[in-house]
């Protein structure tokens, strides 16, 4: 059972606020200063993964308090009650169990009565035996040619993590090549498909609901432009299959249901990569590699159910989130990666945690009076470096990052992983020590700056420091590295969700955009007067105006 209590209110909380003043008055180099053992005492090992929360503005106590709020928040609870498969997705009237598609079976769980295990497995089944079939060349297109390109076409959580994992794991590509189309705007579809060849290339369409605008539109069209090939109606079986909870929509698209991949209403959109959702994965790494995948997910799993708090990654992450938010003002959360193919984690993250607990009433339906899920952002090193590194430095705020990297390149070329590694040991040593004005004069001095250029210049060299990060860092990036990584900070998510007390697993603040969408577009296809009548001022005329450069005229 979830306990929908309000943090605010436990004697945690209020410990939390006096602990901030404290540290606030003190400094990261001070920790380091009075604990030689800093390093050690607060860095985790799960497998190969390290994750050093030392360079974070915490200390015993703080994580002494943390825990104390989990535990007057019922974290426990919560996770068990996820974890049993209780409906915890309330208004939704959901189990939240994507954690169980990475399981093997290892826990048996019901839910409405029957097992999920048997489903589970024979999707699982299914999808490796489509995925040998499509990489050893025995699935054939309608010519008789190999498949050699898979376009996933779906949006939101039924496209980012398989496009994510897909382009973190590019060392383990194989010869299918997999495309990834979201978006409604037809340049999405049309780029992707221009250089590809009807003949040798199959859709997975990805749609839990299979109702989707975005997908939809994009599925007719990759439909319209097979058919515009040699190829007919019939031939659509060997070229399309869905990805879906919906059969029967499945079948009015036309594709064969021996084509279509189930998964459950259980599995969330954002937490589906582990699914059906991830065949693209499991066609374009080979399926080994996406079970690596899920093994690597259910090793976080099994850390999380195994560990106390004070050895708990995923708690440790959700507990020094939230005295960042909560107590020391933190707006937003980087998250930095020194892997160039993970160029779109953190936009997979800013889906999972913003669309997870970016949420303004809690679990009594209650406003909220207290910060909810950060911002969250961030790009890959060392990139960044030389685009907003700037204002994480110098700027007013205060914003704390992950930065994420692995020992090992599976690119030995020259030199450039060690410089890629001593750029992100660098920016998170830059952002803890900073820079005084002595050390700035001295500099100055040295170089044999004048004493007036020194005092006209020397006050904006100056970086204050104390800028707090964790650093993750891996042997390699894996299939397995990746899986863990993931499900750490899905679980992270989670528990913030509970200590927040707010329902993690909805996304109503999504519908009233797709709502007015409905009603925008046929105001824009010309067929209808309402415009006059329906809507704002501001909204009215922009119809108009774009009607009229369109050539419509209402
Ligand atoms: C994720 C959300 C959302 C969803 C998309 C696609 O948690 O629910 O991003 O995944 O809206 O929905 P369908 O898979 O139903 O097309």
């Amino acid at each position: 059972m979830l306990q929908n209590i309000n943090p605010s209110q436990t004697k945690a909380w209020e410990k939390l606020k006096q602990k901030a003043e404290e540290i606030k008055a003190s400094s990261l180099k001070d920790l380091f200063k009075s604990d030689p053992q800093r390093f050690e005492r607060l860095t985790r090992n799960h497998e190969s993964l390290l994750f050093d929360f030392s360079k974070n503005l915490i200390d015993e106590e703080v994580l002494m308090l943390l825990k104390q709020l989990f535990a007057e928040c019922g974290v426990e609870a919560g996770l068990k009650a996820m974890f049993d498969g209780e409906k915890i997705n309330e208004t939704e009237g959901r189990a939240v169990l994507h954690s169980q598609l990475r399981n093997f079976g290892a826990r048996a769980i019901e839910v409405d009565g029957a097992s999920i295990n048997e489903p589970i497995a024979a999707v699982l089944e299914q999808m490796q035996d489509f995925s040998d079939l499509l990489i050893s060349g025995n699935w054939k297109g309608f010519s008789g040619k190999t498949i050699k390109h898979i376009v996933n076409i779906g949006i939101g959580g039924s496209d980012l993590g398989p496009l994510m994992v897909y382009e973190a794991l590019k060392p383990y590509h194989n010869h299918i090549k997999c495309h990834y189309v979201s978006n409604v705007d037809a340049a999405h579809i049309h780029e992707t498909l221009k250089d590809l060849d009807p003949e040798q290339t199959l859709f997975i369409i990805a749609s839990k609901t299979f109702s989707t605008q975005e997908t939809m539109t994009n599925a007719h069209s990759a439909r319209a432009w097979f058919l515009r090939s040699d190829a007919s109606e019939k031939d659509i079986a060997k070229h399309f299959v869905a990805v879906s909870t919906n059969r029967e929509k499945v079948v009015d698209f036309g594709i064969d249901p021996s084509n279509m991949f189930v998964f459950w209403d259980w599995v969330g959109g954002r937490y589906s990569v582990w699914s059906a959702i991830g065949l693209s994965l499991a066609c374009g790494l080979g399926y080994k590699n996406f079970e690596k995948f899920l093994r690597g997910g259910k090793g976080m799993d099994d850390h999380l159910a195994q560990s106390e708090f004070d050895q708990n990654i995923p708690m440790l992450m959700a507990g020094i989130g939230i005295w960042y938010v909560n107590f020391l003002g933190a707006e937003s959360e980087a998250i930095i990666p020194y892997d160039q193919n993970m160029h779109r984690f953190a936009a997979y993250f800013q889906q999972g945690n913003m669309e997870s607990n970016g949420k303004d009433t809690d679990r009594n339906g209650d406003p909220i009076t207290y910060h909810t899920g950060p911002i969250i952002w961030g790009e890959p090193g060392t990139n960044g470096q030389h685009a907003f590194f700037q204002l994480m430095h110098q700027g007013s705020r205060f914003i704390p990052a992950d930065f994420i990297a692995f020992a090992e390149s599976h690119y030995p070329i020259g030199d450039h992983h060690s410089k890629l590694l001593s750029n992100f040991l660098a920016q998170t040593e830059a952002l803890m020590v900073g820079k005084t004005a002595e050390e700035v004069e001295a500099e100055m001095q040295a170089r044999g700056d004048s004493p007036e250029q020194i005092a006209k210049v020397s006050p904006f060299r100056v970086f204050k420091g104390n800028r707090p990060s964790t650093s993750i860092v891996g042997a390699k990036s894996t299939p397995e590295a990746l899986g863990a990584l993931i499900a750490a900070y899905e679980h992270k998510i989670f528990i913030q969700g509970i200590v927040w007390n707010i329902y993690s697993f909805d996304q109503w603040g999504v519908e009233l955009g797709k709502q007015l969408a409905n009603t925008i577009l046929p105001l824009l296809e010309n067929q209808s007067e309402e415009v006059e009548i329906s809507k704002d001022a501001s909204t009215k005329g922009l119809i108009k105006y774009i009607n009229r450069l369109r050539g419509k005229n209402n």
